[in-house]
Parts: structure tokens; C-alpha cells; sequence
């Protein structure tokens, strides 16, 4: 009984996501309380926020970075910056624990040369969400994205290159990780509204690590 990859009970095989995809499900589970030190540690350092769009609205979810660069946006736009504009000080580094469970998730994926520099760390209270969108702030398309779930279940909305391409609803849990390259690297994609809960370590809140190669 492989684990359902979509939430309305459809259990469909991996293929239906297109190629250059990725869902290890559990893969983060055996560093879970590691990542959740390491995560308190930094947003000590670099607290969550909530960023504001160029168009002048501000974000449902909260977010901080760690690692040389972080994802900004304000009214003057996107883009990856070694200082955090909070504090003026450069994003803590990138604990081994995260980076380490990004380059395994990239590797077992067929993208044994990833090596981040940059994780944005997103929080979702219920009802946060993440437009449908693509992560084009990036220097080099050609490295992959590797996405950590953790905390509450989340659905990720997941289409195509153009924003009007029908989408799919892959469910993701705490501690599976998703891992997007080469043709599946500028797909539209983004997160429907959280849904109330509980979960035993992370609480009433979602949780997701996005690991890239910015610069
Ligand atoms: C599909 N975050 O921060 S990555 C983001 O759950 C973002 O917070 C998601 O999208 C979140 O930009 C998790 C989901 C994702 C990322 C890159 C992709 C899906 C993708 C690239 C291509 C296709
Ligand atoms: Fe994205």
C-alpha cells in the first residue's frame, strides 16, 4: 500500500506529477527534533515577518532565511539578499542539519551536485496561504528546489509553465520532502489555505523549509 499522494483519495503513482519530480515521503522524520533546535535557534537571530509584495500587500504567511542568502520582498521587489533587512545583520548560517537533509533529499532525487545557499523558512498559522506562482528569483534555473514539510498537512496546489495550466493537489505531511529540477523547475505551484490542527511538536502551525541555490 504505497501513501496516497493526493488528498482526495485518489492514490495516484508519482508519474502523474510530471517527470523531475520527487515526493520522498518521511524523508525529514529522523532529524524531526533536530530541525525544530536548529529552527528555534534561528528565528531567535532572524524572526519570522511578514514580508510585503511589491503590489503593497502583506503576506499570510511569515518568513525568515537562513543560510548566505535570503528571500526579500518589499515594495521594490523580489530578490535574495545577504542581510536581513530586519536586523541589518547577514541571515544565520544554515545549520549542517538542514543542509544535510537537503543535499540527501536532492541526491536520492538524481541531483547529487546541489549545494544550497539559501533556505526560506515559511510559517502558515490557518488560513496563511501561498498564491499560485514561480520561484524565478533564482540565478541558475538548472539546480533543484527541495521543500520540507513540517508540522500541520498542507495541500500544494501544482501546475504548469503557463499560470492557466489545470493543477493538481498533492497532500503534503510532516516530514515529507519534495524535490523539483530541470523540467519541472518552473512549473506554477503554491499552497491552499492551512486548515486548523494540531500537531505534537510543531503545535497549531505548518512549517516549510525551502532549500535552493540562489546566487
Ligand atoms: C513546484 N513554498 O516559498 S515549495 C515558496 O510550502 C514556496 O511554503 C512552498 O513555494 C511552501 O516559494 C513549498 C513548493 C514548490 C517549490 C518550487 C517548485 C513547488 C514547486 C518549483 C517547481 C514546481
Ligand atoms: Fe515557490
Amino acid at each position: 500500500m504505497t501513501k496516497p499522494l493526493f488528498d482526495d483519495e485518489e492514490e495516484i503513482c508519482n508519474q502523474t506529477l510530471g517527470p523531475d519530480t520527487a515526493v520522498l515521503p518521511g524523508f525529514a522524520l529522523p532529524a524531526e527534533s533536530t530541525l525544530l533546535t536548529d529552527l528555534e535557534a534561528i528565528v531567535v537571530e532572524a524572526p519570522f515577518r511578514h514580508m510585503v509584495t511589491p503590489g503593497g500587500h502583506e503576506m499570510s504567511v511569515a518568513m525568515s532565511n537562513c543560510g548566505h542568502l535570503g528571500w526579500v520582498s518589499d515594495r521594490k521587489g523580489y530578490r535574495y539578499d545577504q542581510v536581513d533587512p530586519l536586523t541589518q545583520r547577514p541571515w544565520p548560517p544554515m545549520p549542517d542539519s538542514f543542509c544535510d537533509l537537503a543535499m540527501r533529499a536532492a541526491a536520492s532525487a538524481g541531483f547529487a551536485e546541489f549545494r544550497p545557499d539559501a533556505c526560506l523558512i515559511n510559517r502558515y498559522v490557518p488560513g496563511a496561504k501561498l498564491s499560485l506562482h514561480q520561484d524565478k528569483n533564482e540565478k541558475d534555473f538548472s539546480n533543484p528546489i527541495v521543500s520540507v514539510s513540517l508540522g500541520l498537512p498542507a495541500t500544494f496546489l501544482f501546475g504548469g509553465m503557463d499560470r492557466s495550466d489545470k493543477t493538481n493537489r498533492i497532500l503534503v505531511q510532516h516530514g515529507d520532502v519534495v524535490v523539483w529540477g530541470a523540467t519541472a523547475r518552473l512549473r506554477y505551484h503554491g499552497v491552499l489555505p492551512l486548515k486548523p490542527g494540531y500537531h505534537p511538536l510543531f503545535g497549531e502551525i505548518r512549517v516549510n523549509l525551502t532549500f535552493r541555490k540562489a546566487g
